[in-house]
């Protein structure tokens, strides 16, 4: 496995672990940080024994956004022409679901990355801001776009206009987050949800990700399309026919066939 020096990486199960570990600077996100995270999560996405990757950071911060001091001397055009973000997409390109543990701060791009997630977990002490307003910038990494369709535009624009910050339980009302769990279980619980994910059909996990990330992206009549050809093509799959099996026999299924 590669040598990481701000992330650490460990394969529990069929989860793959990233732990963002820069503890000294609330796990900013400068670029070497973001380099690393792309690396390890091709490796883990490309690792047959992983069914589902869990992304965290410690107690205080999953992160605290973006590196303020290396984004200070940045300038136009050169921000223009060596977009700083464009890495930041690696999270974007993963074919296994992602799961963010969410315990502290998620601020910025941290949140912005925590969206980019499929499942976003939340310690309750957790607290969700895009207070990029506060240093005369706007959320750069999706954080205007992926926040208003999660919360809706009233809560969402409240909090870009002002950077006020949502707590876990606010998270969770308003849609942001999937559950909200105990900070001491946060990492077991994200663990286990991935553990579930890995005794289900890769290929049925694979395409059920596709086409719930494609309500995002597509009209409804394409994505109900792409919904209605996914299905039909998991027919040809021996998991199919082994999950349907498995029901009419009264017996636990045994996946993984493809
Ligand atoms: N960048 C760099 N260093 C940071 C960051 C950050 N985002 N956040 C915290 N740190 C550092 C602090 O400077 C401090 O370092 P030091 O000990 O050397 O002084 C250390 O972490 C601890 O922080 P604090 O002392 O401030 O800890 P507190 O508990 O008092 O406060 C907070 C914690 C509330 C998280 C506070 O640190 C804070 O407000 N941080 C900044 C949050 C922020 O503004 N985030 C948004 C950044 S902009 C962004 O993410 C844009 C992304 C997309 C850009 C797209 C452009 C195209």
């Amino acid at each position: 496995m590669a040598e990481y020096e701000m992330i650490l990486t460990e394969a529990q199960g069929a989860a793959g672990v990233i732990r963002l570990n820069r503890p000294q600077a609330m796990n900013a996100l400068c670029d070497q940080l973001m380099d690393e995270l792309a690396q390890a999560l091709r490796a883990f996405d490309a690792d047959p024994a992983i069914a589902a990757i869990v992304l965290t950071g410690n107690e205080k911060a999953f992160a605290a956004g973006a590196d303020i001091r290396e984004m200070q001397p940045r300038s136009w055009p050169g921000t223009y022409l060596n977009d700083f973000i464009a890495p930041w997409e690696a999270v974007l390109g993963v074919r296994k679901p992602v799961i963010a543990a969410v315990a502290g701060f998620a601020l910025g791009g941290g949140c912005e990355v925590a969206m980019m997630c499929d499942i976003l977990l939340a310690a309750d002490n957790a607290r969700f801001g895009q207070p990029e307003i506060k240093l005369g910038i706007v959320p750069g990494a999706g954080g205007s776009q992926r926040l208003t369709r999660a919360i809706g535009k009233s809560k969402a624009m409240e909090m870009v206009l002002t950077g006020r910050m949502m707590d876990a339980a606010e998270a969770e009302r308003g849609g942001l987050v999937a559950r909200v769990v105990p900070l001491a279980e946060l990492l077991p619980e994200a663990v286990a949800l991935a553990q579930k994910i890995g005794e289900l059909s890769p290929p049925a996990v694979a395409m059920a990700k596709e086409a719930v990330n494609a309500a995002f992206e597509l009209p409804l009549r394409e994505g109900l399309r792409l919904e209605r050809r996914l299905f039909l093509s998991l027919f040809g799959t021996e998991d199919q026919k082994e999950g349907m099996a498995a029901f009419n026999e009264k017996r636990k299924p045994s996946f993984r066939r493809g």
